[in-house]
Order: structure tokens, then C-alpha cells, then sequence
């Protein structure tokens, strides 16, 4: 059985997914040795917190219906929290990894196992780390096969190879995100984007270091992309290669060709890559490149990779000639605009589209960023005017508690942990996308929106342009959701709706507010537990771009969370 023979490390988990092949539903166990291990990419060698010595870590390969058992041992100074990206998580969100949100860290010497079943699920998704910016090098694919027998709804694939776009750092990112927590300005930004871990060739002393994705002609392969950069959206592209997009966060969507795909942070797509029926006398650049609608400094290099056709000898190899694809401008928001309009459901009879058609709460958040005071004493700091930068949902800027909220609220201890009066509107009304107001302090606190099991909601979230307009990808954990509707300026509530999709809408776990505009989404809230959302782009995180949904127990033993393990790190 091969499925992912192209790539490293595919040896050290097939058997796992043979042994299953004539079962149903299994129990899948993985160790992950949280473990440092020296790195060098650019001619930097630095010490690096991987999973296993391996970086980009392992892959997880499971099927729907699979339980899976990880047990995450912490050998590294760092508190480390494990987040399995995408996943449901119905009941178990004990499971779901966010530092703070559902646990408390698995500190220096201790473990905990994760313990959670995929539930109506099949696609790419991807775990990371979830606790300061350990994501920078920790983090791995996490494969979803259908159930045994069940086939893709388009046609097999040769061979399927995953590709994770992630972001280099020559520095300690905890060092970046600490030095910026105390100065209050903007992050360091990163060296290299990378395809599973390699820069490519466009970058000093890195040609070594180049993914080559090798290909026979006349074949079809599905190429599972996963965005784990910390603060960028990529562009994506292959010189004289279309792609057909077949899933977007492990969920089934129409077809559709493209020359470049764009994915923000989190998200996850697959796409089938049809080689030439012959030969070509030429090589194919592979490159990624951010999109940017910020006002601030970013890195703009463009990660390289190789697609070759297999049967040239090495010696011919190196005189072809080498294609390079031409990818979107760094700012261009109409072909973000165009794309994510192509997402559609498959919406078929086997993979419907369940898209809640009445709304029980509507909610309206404002996203973006703003400042808070600088608080040293005669000090100025580095953000806007001597300000310190900050994020905001409806202008609270969240503040991480100290203990786990979802143990809090289980324990009926969440009394000065944390507030559940998140407010469902801005507290007033500006021109969201127009002059900003003359005050730009946002206020905080630890808030929480209660749900009733079930509610369906009906959630618009609306760009601000404070501090300039920017595309914020929000991230929900525990749901997916769908896209009903989104554009620019205001949103209006009197006239937006009518123009939704509750047809065929796109279902996913992760969407870009558009920058100076508005983003419709619509989920059931079925799944009981504390759920955080947030924005993806790390840096905005870390200014408090975030915050928590509290799903309370339904009145059927199957509608409430399940007590916590028994190895529940503690704080
Ligand atoms: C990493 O490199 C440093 C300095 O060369 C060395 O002291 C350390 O033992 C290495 N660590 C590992 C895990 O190999
Ligand atoms: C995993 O969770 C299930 C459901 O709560 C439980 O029955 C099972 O005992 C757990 N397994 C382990 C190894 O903790
Ligand atoms: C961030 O960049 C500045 C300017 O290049 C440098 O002085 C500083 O040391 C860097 N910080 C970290 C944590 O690498
Ligand atoms: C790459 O190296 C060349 C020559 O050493 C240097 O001029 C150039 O600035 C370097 N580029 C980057 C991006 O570091
Ligand atoms: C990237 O930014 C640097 C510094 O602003 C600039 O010199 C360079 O031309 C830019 N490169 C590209 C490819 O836009
Ligand atoms: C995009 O960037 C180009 C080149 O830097 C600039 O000329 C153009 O005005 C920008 N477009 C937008 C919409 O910001
Ligand atoms: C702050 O500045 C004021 C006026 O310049 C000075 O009187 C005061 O002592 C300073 N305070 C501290 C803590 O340095
Ligand atoms: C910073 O100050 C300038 C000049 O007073 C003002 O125009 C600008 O809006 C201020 N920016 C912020 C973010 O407060
Ligand atoms: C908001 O500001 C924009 C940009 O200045 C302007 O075009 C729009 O008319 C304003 N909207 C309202 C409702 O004032
Ligand atoms: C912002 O400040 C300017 C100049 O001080 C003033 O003219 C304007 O009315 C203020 N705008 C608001 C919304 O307070
Ligand atoms: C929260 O807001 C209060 C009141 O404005 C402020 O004193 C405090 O510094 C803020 N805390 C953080 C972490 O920004
Ligand atoms: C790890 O987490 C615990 C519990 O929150 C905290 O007390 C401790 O300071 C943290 N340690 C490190 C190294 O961050
Ligand atoms: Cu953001």
C-alpha cells in the first residue's frame, strides 16, 4: 500500500494504516517526544523544539471513524500544549489543545495523552502547537483517509503527497515574541517561507534545501496543502501547471481549476495535479509568496521547490530549462476576492450541505487592530505614537487567564477567571472602514459568549480600519462553518443578507475577514465545551485578537462533555 511514497519519514507510518486496512474503525497510538533539535536552513543552525527530532514533524494518517491516542511527553523547558487543527472534537474538548483555553501546559517532564475519535470527517488537516509561538517549528499534517471502501467523489489519485507551507526564522521566535511583548512594537519578521520545511533555491546558501515533488507523465496526484506560516497567507502556483481544487479544510468542495491557490494560516486545501501526457524537455518551479493588505513590515521573499518529471538523468536534468509560474501581486485582494468566491460545497446527496436556514442568535463582531497605553513609566514604546500594539473582538483585547477556562467552567470555578457576558455588538457604531476615530485604545478583559447547546448562530465579522484595514483570518476551534456571505465597506444589515448562499455555501474551519470589508459565517452549536476563536496570524493573537465560546451540556447524555481525563495537566 503506497500512498505517500514521494516523500520522507512516509515509511515510519504506514504500518500503522496497514494494519487497519481490513477493519473498521480503529485505535491509532502515536508518541510524540516533544524534544530540541539543532536545525540549519540559510547557513543559521539553531535549536529548534520539534516533535520526535523530526522537523516539519510527523504525519498522522488515520481514517473517518478513527480514534486516535497520542501521548505528548514533554522533554524540553518550554510548556508545550498539542492542537489537532480542524478537529471536531465532539465531547472531547479536553483533547483540543489550546494553552489556557482547554488545558493547562504539559510542563517541562510531564505528558498527557490526547485522546479523541474523527467523527464525519475525511481531508487535510494538521496539528500545531498551541501555546506562544512554539508553532514556528512545531507542527505536522494530520491525514484523514475516507472509511475502507469509501471512495474520493473524483477520480484516484497515483499518488498523494502532503505539502506544508510554514516560515523560517534565523532567531528564537520566542525571543521575537517576547522582545515585542516588552517593547510593544511589531515582531520580528521571518527569513524564508518553506515547503515541508525547505526554503528552495531562491534563497542564499539554501539550493540544498529545495523540495522536489517527482513526477511521472500522463498522472494524476492530489496534493494536500497545509498553511502553518505564522503571520503570512501564501500564493501558490506551478509554472505551465493547472490545479483543481477538490477540498478545502477537509471538506468536499465543487472543482474548480486554477494556475494559484491562496491559503491563509490554518487553512488546509487539496487540490489534483495532472502532469503532461509526455515528457516536457523543462523543469517546473513550484514558488509561494505572501499576500499582504497590512500596513506593517513583512517578509516578501518567495519559497521555491522543484517538480521534475522522473527519467531524466541527473546530467540532463541540469541543462532543461526551468519554468518559473507568475503569481499574484503582494496586495492583490480581487483575486483573494475572486477565489474564495469559487469555493462552493460539493453539497451532494452523500456530502450535503447542512447550512442551518434559522438563525436562533445573531451576532456581529468587529475585528482588527488598535493600541493600548504603553505603561512604562516616562517611557515611550513602539507601537503607533509611542503606543503599544493590540488586537480586539468588539474592542476587548483578550487576556490569557492563568488556569484552563474549559476546567474552570467544568469545576464551577470560573469566578474570577473569567466574565461570560461577551457583548454580541461593538459597544457603538463608527465607520468601521472609513477615518478612524481619533481614539485608538481598545479596552480588555477574559470574556466568554454563552451558547445554549444547539443555538444556531449567525455570525457577521467585520473588518475595522483603526490602524489601517487588513485581512484578520479567523480560526474557530470545535465547529466548522459556512460562508454565506462577504464584502467590502460596512456591512448592512438591511440589504447583505439577501445575497446569501445558503445553497452550496463553502464549510471550513478557518476564513479571511476580507480587509475593509465583512465576512458572513453560519454554524450550529452542537459540541459542548469552551471553544476558542481567533485570528491565525499569530502576531495578532498575541495582541489579543481572540476570544472563547462557552457551549453549554444539552438535556441528553449524549449532549454533554465528558468528565476530564485523569492526566489533565494542571497549572
Ligand atoms: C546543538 O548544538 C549545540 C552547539 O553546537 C550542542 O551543544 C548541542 O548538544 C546540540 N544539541 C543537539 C540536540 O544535538
Ligand atoms: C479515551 O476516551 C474514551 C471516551 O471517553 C474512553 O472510553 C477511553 O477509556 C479513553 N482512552 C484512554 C486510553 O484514556
Ligand atoms: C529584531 O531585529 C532587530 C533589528 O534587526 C535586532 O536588533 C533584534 O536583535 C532582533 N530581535 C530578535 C529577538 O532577534
Ligand atoms: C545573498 O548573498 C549575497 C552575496 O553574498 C548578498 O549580496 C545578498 O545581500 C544576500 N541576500 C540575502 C537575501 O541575504
Ligand atoms: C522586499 O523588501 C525589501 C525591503 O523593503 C526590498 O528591498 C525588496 O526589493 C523587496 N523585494 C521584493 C521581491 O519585493
Ligand atoms: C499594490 O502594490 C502596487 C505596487 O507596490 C501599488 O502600485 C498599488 O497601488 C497597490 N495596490 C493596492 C490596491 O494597494
Ligand atoms: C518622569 O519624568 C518626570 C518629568 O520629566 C520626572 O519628574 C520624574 O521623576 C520621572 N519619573 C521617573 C520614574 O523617572
Ligand atoms: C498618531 O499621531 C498622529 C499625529 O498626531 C495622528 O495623525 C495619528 O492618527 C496617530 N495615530 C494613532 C494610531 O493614534
Ligand atoms: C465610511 O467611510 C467611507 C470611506 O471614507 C465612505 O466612503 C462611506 O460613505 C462611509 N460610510 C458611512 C455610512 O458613513
Ligand atoms: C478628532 O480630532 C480632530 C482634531 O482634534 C477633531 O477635529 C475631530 O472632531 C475629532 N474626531 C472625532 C470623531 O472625535
Ligand atoms: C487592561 O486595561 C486596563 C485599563 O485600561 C489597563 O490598565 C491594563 O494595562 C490593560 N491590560 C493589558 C494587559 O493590556
Ligand atoms: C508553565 O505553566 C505553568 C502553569 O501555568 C506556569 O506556572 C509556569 O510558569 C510555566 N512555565 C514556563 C517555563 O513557562
Ligand atoms: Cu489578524
Amino acid at each position: 500500500m503506497e500512498i505517500f511514497g514521494i516523500l520522507l519519514f512516509a515509511l515510519y507510518f504506514l504500518p500503522h494504516l496497514a494494519s487497519a486496512s481490513n477493519a473498521g474503525s480503529v485505535t491509532r497510538h502515536y508518541e510524540f517526544n516533544i524534544k530540541l533539535q539543532n536545525v540549519t536552513r540559510l547557513c543559521h543552525s539553531k535549536s529548534i523544539v520539534t516533535v520526535n527530532g523530526k522537523f516539519p514533524g510527523p504525519r498522522i494518517i488515520a481514517r473517518e471513524g478513527d480514534r486516535l491516542l497520542i501521548k505528548v511527553i514533554n522533554h524540553v523547558p518550554n510548556n508545550i500544549s498539542i492542537h489537532w487543527h480542524g478537529i471536531r472534537q465532539l465531547r472531547s474538548g479536553w483533547a483540543d489543545g489550546p494553552a489556557y483555553i482547554t488545558q493547562c501546559p504539559i510542563q517541562s517532564g510531564q505528558s498527557y495523552v490526547y485522546n479523541y475519535t474523527i467523527v464525519g470527517q475525511r481531508g487535510t488537516l494538521w496539528w500545531h502547537a498551541h501555546i506562544s509561538w512554539l508553532r514556528s517549528t512545531l507542527y505536522g499534517p494530520l491525514i484523514i483517509l475516507p472509511k475502507n471502501n469509501v471512495p474520493y467523489p473524483f477520480p484516484k489519485p497515483h499518488k498523494e503527497v502532503p505539502i506544508i507551507f510554514g516560515e523560517w526564522f534565523n532567531a528564537d521566535t520566542e525571543a521575537i515574541i517576547t522582545q515585542a511583548t516588552q517593547t510593544g512594537g511589531g515582531p520580528n519578521v521571518s527569513d524564508a517561507y518553506t515547503f515541508n520545511g525547505l526554503p528552495g533555491p531562491l534563497y542564499n546558501c539554501s539550493s540544498k534545501d529545495t523540495f522536489k515533488l517527482k513526477v511521472k507523465p500522463g498522472k494524476t496526484y492530489l496534493l494536500r496543502f497545509i498553511n502553518a506560516a505564522l503571520n503570512d497567507e501564501l500564493f501558490f502556483g506551478i509554472a505551465n501547471h493547472s490545479l483543481t481544487v477538490v477540498e478545502a479544510d477537509a471538506i468536499y468542495v465543487k472543482p474548480f481549476e486554477t494556475e494559484v491557490i491562496l491559503l491563509t494560516p490554518g487553512q488546509t486545501t487539496n487540490v489534483l495535479l495532472k502532469t503532461k501526457p509526455h515528457h516536457p524537455k523543462a523543469s517546473f518551479l513550484m514558488t509561494a509568496r505572501p499576500y499582504v493588505t497590512g500596513a506593517g513590515t513583512f517578509d516578501n521573499s518567495t519559497v521555491a521547490g522543484l517538480l521534475q518529471y522522473e527519467g531524466s538523468t541527473r546530467h540532463t536534468m541540469k541543462k532543461l530549462p526551468v519554468f518559473k509560474p507568475t503569481l499574484p501581486s503582494l496586495n492583490d485582494t480581487s483575486f483573494a476576492t475572486n477565489f474564495s468566491k469559487k469555493l462552493r460545497s460539493l453539497a451532494s446527496a452523500q456530502f450535503p450541505a447542512n447550512v442551518p436556514k434559522n438563525v436562533d442568535k445573531q451576532i456581529f463582531f468587529t475585528v482588527g487592530l488598535g493600541t493600548s497605553p504603553c505603561g512604562l513609566k516616562n517611557q515611550t514604546c513602539q507601537g503607533p505614537n509611542g503606543t503599544r500594539f493590540a488586537a480586539s473582538i468588539n474592542n476587548i483585547s483578550f487576556i490569557q487567564p492563568t488556569t484552563a477556562l474549559l476546567q474552570s467552567h467544568f469545576l464551577g470555578q470560573s469566578n474570577g477567571v473569567y466574565n461570560p457576558n461577551f457583548p454580541v455588538s461593538p459597544a457603538y457604531w463608527f465607520n468601521y472602514t472609513g477615518t478612524p476615530p481619533n481614539n485608538t485604545f481598545v479596552s480588555n478583559g477574559t470574556k466568554l459568549m454563552v451558547l445554549p447547546f444547539n443555538t444556531s448562530v449567525e455570525l457577521v465579522m467585520q473588518d475595522t480600519s483603526i490602524l489601517g484595514a487588513e485581512s484578520h483570518p479567523l480560526h474557530l476551534h470545535g465547529f466548522n462553518f459556512f460562508v454565506v456571505g462577504q464584502g467590502f465597506g460596512n456591512y448592512d444589515p438591511s440589504v447583505d443578507p439577501q445575497n446569501f448562499n445558503l445553497v452550496d455555501p463553502v464549510e471550513r474551519n478557518t476564513v479571511g475577514v476580507p480587509s475593509g470589508g465583512w465576512v458572513a459565517i453560519r454554524f450550529q452549536a452542537d459540541n459542548p465545551g469552551v471553544w476558542f476563536m481567533h485570528c491565525h496570524l499569530e502576531v495578532h493573537t498575541s495582541w489579543g485578537l481572540k476570544m472563547a465560546w462557552l457551549v453549554l451540556d444539552g438535556k441528553l447524555p449524549n449532549q454533554k462533555l465528558l468528565p476530564p481525563p485523569a492526566d489533565l495537566p494542571k497549572c
